[in-house]
């Protein structure tokens, strides 16, 4: 080891040359190790979240033009590699020859060459990747279903509008469709409900991305955005919110359930529905959600076309999961969550329970058994199942 006079002795240095040399090796594996790692989380049937595995139209020509441009870099890239090892090769320095190679500086015919060849292989490029971007704006087909997406936080609603006498549908985190037919997705942040836009009832930016059938779009208060997309296949697709919001962003989740045209139509007349159990047949269940806890200044389990506060729990039960698609709709977890829901999914909650008011920030759902304001009654763990079996009827 150096002893600190800067000098090194005979001996060490060979010492100095394996330890790096192990470092360095050590950092190869390490690399090797996260690369490994990362590239396993790509694959696999539990990701969905695959652009590369289109499932719809818009989706299918996204990757189509990507893998196009990914030929196009690959043989640039092997292009730019091999010259770089040759040059590097052919003209280093050896022992007796240390003179620069001949320079080719003012040479017309090479510049000309490397400015020209580049500049078409981008107009092959962004020829048609305009041209895709403008067909991803066409205006939705006449038979196109309208679905307005309201970007709440940290979780989705989904309204299905009044048609066929039918009235409007307001559901949250899982979004169903027909197979085959093209999706209006209006992407609104303000709720009309909520207040009055644009000051009143809008969230931040949020971004509805399902990879597997469209690109991202953002979702923009004061500015309504649309997407089309059109899923070929039946099936579950998983959505994500793609722009940061606030503490439960990386939990803001979606489904997208593709049904045929027959089911779809059947699952929104179910939806039309009243509730299974009104709060009144719910008896000490329907007081305790109701009353003692409020869950009624938040939510509504008796009209499927509201939109209020919180997701509109009328068809709870006909739900896979909950918390924007993170758990598994069951009753151990639906208790846990009645309990303490902030304790599952990180949310700016200790003042939910408060009466609003100036100064009173909430986002999310609040905690019945801790933070428990002055005055506002602590949750048993037996009102919680009483609760929870109520809504697991409202299907
Ligand atoms: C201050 C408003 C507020 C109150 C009061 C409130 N909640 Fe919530 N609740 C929310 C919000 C906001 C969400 C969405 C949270 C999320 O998914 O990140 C939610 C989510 C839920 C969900 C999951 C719904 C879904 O589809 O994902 C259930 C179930 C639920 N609440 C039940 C209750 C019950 C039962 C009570 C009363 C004991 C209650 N809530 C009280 C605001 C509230
Ligand atoms: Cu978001």
């Amino acid at each position: 080891m150096p002893d600190g006079s800067g000098f090194v002795r005979p001996g060490e240095i060979e010492d100095m040359t394996n330890g790096s040399r192990r470092k360095r090796l050590t950092l190869l594996a390490m690399g090797l190790l996260t690369l490994a790692t990362v590239v396993a989380g790509c694959t696999g049937p539990e990701n969905r979240q695959n652009s590369l595995r289109p499932a719809g139209e818009e989706a299918r020509k996204i990757d189509d033009l990507f893998m196009f441009v990914v030929v196009i870099a690959t043989i640039v890239g092997i292009f730019v590699c091999v010259g770089v090892v040759v040059a590097a090769i052919k003209f280093r320095a050896r022992p007796g020859k240390n003179e620069n190679p001949k320079q080719v500086h003012g040479n017309t015919a090479l510049e000309v060459g490397w400015t020209l060849l580049p500049a078409v292989i981008l107009a092959v490029v962004a020829v048609p990747t305009v041209a895709l971007i403008f067909q991803l704006n066409d205006a939705p087909k006449p038979s196109a279903l309208d679905v307005r997406v309201v970007g709440k936080q940290w979780w989705w609603q989904f309204e299905y509008p009044a048609e066929k006498g039918g009235t409007k549908v307001v559901t949250a985190n899982e979004m169903h469709i027909p197979v085959g037919r093209e999706i209006n997705a209006e992407l609104t942040a303000c709720d009309p409900s909520l207040g009055t836009p644009p000051t009143g009832g809008c969230n931040v930016i949020h971004s509805f991305w399902v990879p597997e059938l469209n690109g991202k779009r953002d979702v923009v208060p004061g500015h309504d955005n649309t997407l089309t997309f059109t899923a070929e296949k039946e099936g579950t697709y998983l959505g994500q919110c793609a722009e940061y919001c606030g503490l439960s962003h990386a939990n803001m989740r979606f489904r997208v359930i593709v049904q045929s045209e027959a089911e779809f139509e059947e699952w929104l007349e179910e939806q039309r529905d009243g509730p299974a159990v009104t709060l009144e047949e719910a008896g000490r269940a329907g007081t305790l959600f109701s009353k003692k806890f409020g869950c009624t200044n938040c939510h509504t389990t008796e009209d499927s076309s509201l939109s209020v506060y919180g997701p509109n729990l009328t068809h709870l039960a006909s739900r896979e999961t909950f918390a924007s698609g993170y758990y598994q709709l069951n009753r151990k977890r639906l208790i846990d969550w009645i309990l303490d829901a902030p304790s599952m999914i990180p949310m700016e909650a200790a003042e939910c329970r408060l009466p609003p008011g100036p100064g009173v920030t909430c986002v999310g759902m609040p905690s019945f058994v801790n933070d428990t304001p002055a005055g506002q009654p602590t949750m048993t763990r037996a009102e919680a199942e009483e609760i929870a079996d109520y809504l697991l009827q409202l299907d």
